[in-house]
């Protein structure tokens, strides 16, 4: 009888996936069905058969979730990585804590390049997502090693953000590995990320994966009405609207838009939910 054996995707190249089991990698293949993209992804729990010179691998086990950017499934944390250059894009950043709240993901904000700002600078920009856990660091003078050891430690985590904000230089702080990464300029002028392949790396009894930097993300499977439960900053202010129900756009006295009028929510990161809602609520009218 052939041995079945439990284990995590750690890495796909074309054909050949690398799965990882207590400790050890092995190299497989897959059959039929379970080959069409997309049904093995990085951070799959699958089953093998083990054997030689490639394992068969026999099933997947359900996910907890899947992120499409990147391609990964059953992640526990995402880090945000942003930085003064370039610019930070907070629709993007909202729309990940979205997602990643929508799919039961514990967003976190890592402020990268701290030596490149100011700290009131860094503050400024925190201070938009107080409810959201953040760590400030530096791939250059590793300030916030110790924080993300903490933060990965029992987590599948996976970077997100920006292209050039340093997800990989971070890892390679981190971890001492040598993966590529390159200036924003040579970046854009070759129209191409430094990372492209996606993979978990083993790190402080957690596992992270490193992946390429997007600029664009589709909220797919919110509905719109829903988009206010993953903004854990309303939900102090939302009890006293008039409405259960008060989406806080259009309905008359609303706590949240007066929590806006006064200052204790950032204008901006409200004007960018509304944004958001007319997104999910055009996107249904188009698919109806
Ligand atoms: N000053 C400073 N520069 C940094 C820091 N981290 C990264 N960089 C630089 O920022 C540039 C981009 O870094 P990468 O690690 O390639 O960025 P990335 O987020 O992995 O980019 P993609 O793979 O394209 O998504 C490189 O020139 C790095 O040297 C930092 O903490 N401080
Ligand atoms: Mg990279
Ligand atoms: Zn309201």
């Amino acid at each position: 009888m052939q041995e079945v054996k439990k284990g995590l995707v750690v890495k796909i190249i074309s054909d050949r996936y690398t799965v990882l089991i207590n400790g050890v990698e092995y190299l497989a293949k897959a059959r039929g069905k379970l080959r069409l993209s997309g049904n093995i992804v990085v951070g799959d729990i699958v089953d093998i058969q083990v054997e030689k010179p490639f394992s068969n691998i026999s099933k997947v086990h359900p996910r907890k979730n899947l992120l499409l950017r990147p391609f990964v499934a059953n992640i526990d944390m995402v880090i945000i990585v942003i930085a003064k250059e370039p610019a930070p894009d907070l629709l993007l950043v909202d729309k990940i804590i979205v997602d990643s709240r929508f799919k039961d993901i514990t967003p976190v904000i890592c402020y990268n390049k701290s030596d490149m700002a100011t700290s009131q600078e860094i503050a400024q920009l925190l201070e938009i997502y107080k409810e959201v856990d953040s760590i400030i660091t530096s791939a250059i003078t590793a300030e916030g090693a110790k924080a993300l050891k903490e933060k990965i430690a029992n987590n599948i985590v996976c970077f997100a953000g920006q292209s050039a904000t340093g997800k990989s230089s971070i890892l390679n702080m981190l971890l001492g590995l040598n993966l590529k990464t390159g200036e924003l300029s040579e970046k854009l002028r070759r129209g191409k990320h430094t990372t492209r392949h996606v993979e978990l790396f083993r790190a402080f009894d957690g596992m992270i994966v490193d992946t390429c930097g997007f600029s664009k993300l589709d909220l797919v499977g919110i509905h719109p009405e829903d988009l206010k439960n993953y903004y854990d900053d309303f939900f102090e202010f939302s009890n006293e609207c008039k409405y259960t129900s008060c989406l806080h756009i259009a309905e008359p006295d609303c706590a949240v838009k007066r929590a806006v009028e006064l200052g204790s929510i950032d204008k901006d990161r409200y004007l960018r939910y509304i944004n958001i809602y007319n997104e999910l609520s055009n996107a249904r009218t188009n698919h109806v």
